[in-house]
């Protein structure tokens, strides 16, 4: 049986997938936070932002899934930590311990500024809507060098939302259910060919904005479809940004923050305002336009820019 670790497991994300692939893998489950054990794993608690902490838990797995981070738009110190520090420990510990592969969950922030009229694939360029994006076009680089570099074998998944049912309009295109998730994860573990691999981490959804021909072709068969929920999600949704809905990424694209769900402790206590002092609360809060028609011309300028 493998040994597979699991950054971040203490998340909703990671907590879906232990439950899933209870009693397939030998899971290490990692995180800052305390976590309840699922089945028969084993915890190793860890920071990720530390090098010694990712060559520790990295050492005699064959695989990692790392997820760990900070998991939407944020303050860039926090980001920083976990997604460009920590996301550089785990590729470059998994690298010195002889790991060879790693799946890499990045996210559809990474391409949240391509239209919603507009189908992707795995071969656009990246369109970040906020920092976080950006972190994991970070990630997505990370793993391209590693894998030309230093022949690590690579797989990427776009993650839409991991939910165990589809929560609003956008998600009824982005959602993930958890048993899609632990098949398409199964394939960047198991499937003998990959060196470096693009897939969109979302379901069968009938109103998929991705083109999803790379993960097909690796024999991922979705089972789930949000259309299943269309109806009663569609009944609840009230009317949103005008700018947010016109792209993929939605909220992400216009918002300066929002709210962590669960912030890896290591950037909370880092970087936490409440904690800094003055003068690093004023730098860490995010900007906000002065006046609302102040943020209108912002956002227009905004919109000008990133319509190519
Ligand atoms: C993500 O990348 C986040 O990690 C998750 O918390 C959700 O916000 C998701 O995207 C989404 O777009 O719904």
């Amino acid at each position: 049986m493998k040994t597979v670790l699991i950054t971040g497991a203490a998340g909703d994300v990671g907590t879906h997938l232990r439950r899933e692939l209870a009693g397939k893998y030998r899971i290490r489950a990692s995180d800052l936070r305390p976590m309840t054990k699922v089945a028969q794993e084993a915890v190793a608690r860890a920071d990720i932002s530390k090098m010694a902490d990712a060559l520790r838990i990295t050492k005699g797995v064959d695989a990692v899934v790392h997820l760990g981070g900070y998991s939407v738009e944020g303050p860039w110190e926090g980001i920083h930590s976990a997604n460009i520090v920590g996301c550089y420990n785990v590729f470059e510990a998994a690298r010195r311990n002889g790991v060879k592969r790693i799946l890499f969950p990045t996210s559809n922030h990474a391409v949240g500024f391509y239209r919603r009229d507009q189908t992707i694939d795995h071969r656009v360029y990246p369109k970040p809507d906020s920092r976080y994006g950006v972190s994991k076009v970070f990630g997505e680089a990370l793993g391209s060098l590693y894998a030309d570099k230093y022949g690590m074998e690579v797989f990427l998944m776009r993650i839409g939302n991991v939910n165990p049912r589809p929560i609003d309009k956008r998600r009824l295109s982005i959602w993930f259910s958890p048993r899609d998730l632990a098949q398409l994860v199964t394939i960047g573990i198991e499937h003998p060919e990959i060196r470096f691999e693009i897939v969109y981490g979302i379901s069968g959804n009938k109103r998929a904005w991705y083109d999803n021909a790379n993960a097909f072709r690796l024999g991922y068969r979705p089972q789930d479809d949000s259309e299943a929920y269309a109806v009663e999600v569609l009944a609840r949704e009230k009317p949103g940004d005008p700018v947010a809905g016109q792209y993929q990424g939605g909220t992400f694209c216009v918002v300066e923050e929002v709210p962590n769900p669960a912030p890896i402790a290591a950037a909370a206590r880092s970087t936490s305002p409440r904690r800094a002092g003055p003068r690093a609360r004023a730098r860490s809060r995010p900007r906000r336009p002065r006046s609302a028609a102040a943020g209108r011309t912002r956002r227009r300028g905004r919109r000008a820019r990133k319509t190519r």
